[in-house]
């Protein structure tokens, strides 16, 4: 038995399901209009206080899951030099990323996390935002369902996302730093805009946004063209989760096998086959 919608999320509040309620347009409509001039959308405590306990407790029952990890990477999350490329470029500047990911394979079939990241009245709605006409859970069995651990210490380097969009709760918020920063639409499909990614990189603060999030509030955010990263969390404070489910256009796309290795430390049998034949849908450089 999955947990229910209601109990999860106020559907009085967010009538996601009921779409011809006024206040359903209203959300969807003030979320497009987030997405389309910011490609970010917050949907304030979607996730009932009550639900966000049980989240956060599904979270700390399976930490001992977690993949940490700690490398120094460009925001294309490649680790290594490329000659191909002068020395003070995006593609040469590496920064720490020092957290971990509680993998989708650990979560509980019918938990309140993966209930709400399955609900496909939610789905519904989360594509309704995007203004696409339908979205599937990522079929990667590691990476589409995960939650982002940042303990003290932790930093999660500025980095393009790989994925078209991600859906991410905060779960537990940090007492201090563990904000995510996030320079809106800095590159597109056709321009890579090297130059002012490298600025960011350099410490500009031109076109960057701190977001202001509470645990419970639901984030969609076009990943795959703004520049974003969560800032250290300093030693001492609480750690920061996040819940982070991650939608695809297509059905059944799956991961790369060198980033899995990276976040997850192992692979699975699906990566390798995936491999083979990859739904890929543009071409930037990852
Ligand atoms: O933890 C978050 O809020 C987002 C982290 C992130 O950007 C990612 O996992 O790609
Ligand atoms: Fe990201």
């Amino acid at each position: 038995m999955t947990v229910e919608l209601e109990r999860l999320v106020d559907l009085d509040r967010y009538p996601i399901d009921r779409p011809d309620d006024p206040t359903y347009r209203r959300v969807v409509d003030a979320a497009r209009q987030g997405l389309r001039s910011v490609g970010c959308a917050v949907i304030q405590s979607l996730v009932r206080p009550e639900a966000v306990v049980s989240l956060n407790d599904e979270i700390v029952a399976n930490k001992g899951t977690t993949h940490f990890s700690t490398q120094s990477m460009n925001p294309y999350f490649h680790t290594e030099v490329n000659a191909d490329f002068p020395e003070r470029h995006p593609v040469n500047t590496f920064s720490e990323r020092s957290s971990g990911f509680i993998p989708g394979d650990s979560w509980l079939a019918d938990g309140p996390t993966n209930s709400l990241f399955r609900s496909p009245l939610l789905a519904r709605f989360i594509a309704d935002c995007l203004e696409e006409d339908e979205l599937h859970c990522y079929a990667d069995p590691l990476a589409g369902l995960t939650a982002n651990i940042l303990d003290p210490g932790h930093v999660f380097a500025w980095h393009f996302d790989t994925n078209d969009f991600a859906v991410t709760v905060l779960v537990q918020e940090s007492d201090e730093g563990g904000l995510f920063e996030y320079s809106p639409g800095i590159r597109s499909a056709e321009d890579e805009n090297f130059d002012g990614i490298q600025a960011v990189l350099d410490g500009g603060r031109d076109g960057v946004t701190t977001l202001q999030l509470r645990p419970g509030d639901l984030q969609i955010f076009r990943g795959r063209h703004s520049l974003h990263r969560v800032t250290r969390v300093p030693s001492g404070s609480r750690p920061r989760h996040a819940a982070i489910f991650a939608y695809t256009r297509e059905p059944g796309v799956i991961g790369r096998v060198t980033r899995t290795r990276q976040l997850f430390g192992r692979v699975l049998q699906e990566h390798l086959d995936a491999e083979v034949a990859r739904v890929r849908s543009d071409a930037l450089i990852d």
